[in-house]
């Protein structure tokens, strides 16, 4: 099987393949696609010209949660998804809050304004950074604390696709230098951390980290307007 991730590395949704490809333990190769400045070729591969699509051999697919839903087929080991159609529905529940809920506020607004505007030669708002710090995210941190519940992992206290899908969303706002504050949010706090020094992400996360300083250095981008 021979597997091709377009994308990179600091997308979320390219960061969820690549932490359940690494959990299974299957090799691929990344081809960086840079998301709003894709080829007119890319189309395609992705008719919304978006990051991540997954190639094998033949065959494409598109969208984060379907490309892990397709990896869990193809290889069940080790298994990210519950066996129980309560705890499946759950974990799945969880990941389409990260991908369509807490994305839009974090990703979309924050790590975008913040990090990737001044990469495209855009002015970024520091209203919108503002009221998604201010207003919008906190009640998401509020929502997943309290759905986490004390446990370690969100689901049945298993690690599951639930797990990978919000702390990739944490992992841009920590690298747009969000402050997670670990006193009002220290189930999330902790989740995240442990999610982090887990051996499918370790190494990618220290290498995005050192990526984010280099574009941080190269467009001059100081700390969040908060
Ligand atoms: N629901 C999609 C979201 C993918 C997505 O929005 N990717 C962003 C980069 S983080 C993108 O490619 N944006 C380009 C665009 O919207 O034109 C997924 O889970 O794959």
């Amino acid at each position: 099987m021979s597997l091709t991730l377009h994308g990179v590395p600091l997308s979320p949704f390219v960061r969820k393949v690549r932490i359940v490809l690494a959990e299974k333990a299957l090799p691929y190769e990344i081809n960086m696609v840079v998301p709003y400045v894709t080829p007119q070729e890319y189309s395609q591969i992705n008719p919304l010209r978006k990051i991540p699509a997954l190639e094998d051999g033949e065959t494409i697919i598109c969208d984060s949660a379907v490309i892990c839903d397709y990896l869990e087929h193809k290889k069940p080991t080790t298994a990210l998804y519950p066996d129980n159609p309560t705890d499946r529905a759950q974990a799945l529940w969880l990941e389409k809050y990260a991908d369509y809920e807490l994305a839009p506020d974090s990703t979309f607004k924050v790590f975008f304004q913040h990090i990737v505007c001044p990469t495209l030669k855009k002015p970024s708002d520091p209203a919108i950074i503002q009221d998604a710090v201010n207003n919008l995210i906190p009640p998401h941190l509020d929502y997943l604390e309290n759905q986490l519940n004390g446990q370690q992992w969100f689901v049945n206290n298993t690690f599951s696709i639930a797990d990978i899908a919000i702390a990739c969303q944490l992992i841009n706002l920590q690298h747009a230098g969000y402050p997670l504050d670990g006193q009002r949010w220290p189930g999330l706090y902790q989740h995240l951390q442990q999610l982090t020094q887990r051996d499918s992400v370790a190494d990618m996360h220290s290498a995005e980290q050192q990526m984010v300083e280099k574009v941080k250095s190269r467009f001059s981008i100081g700390d969040l307007p908060l």
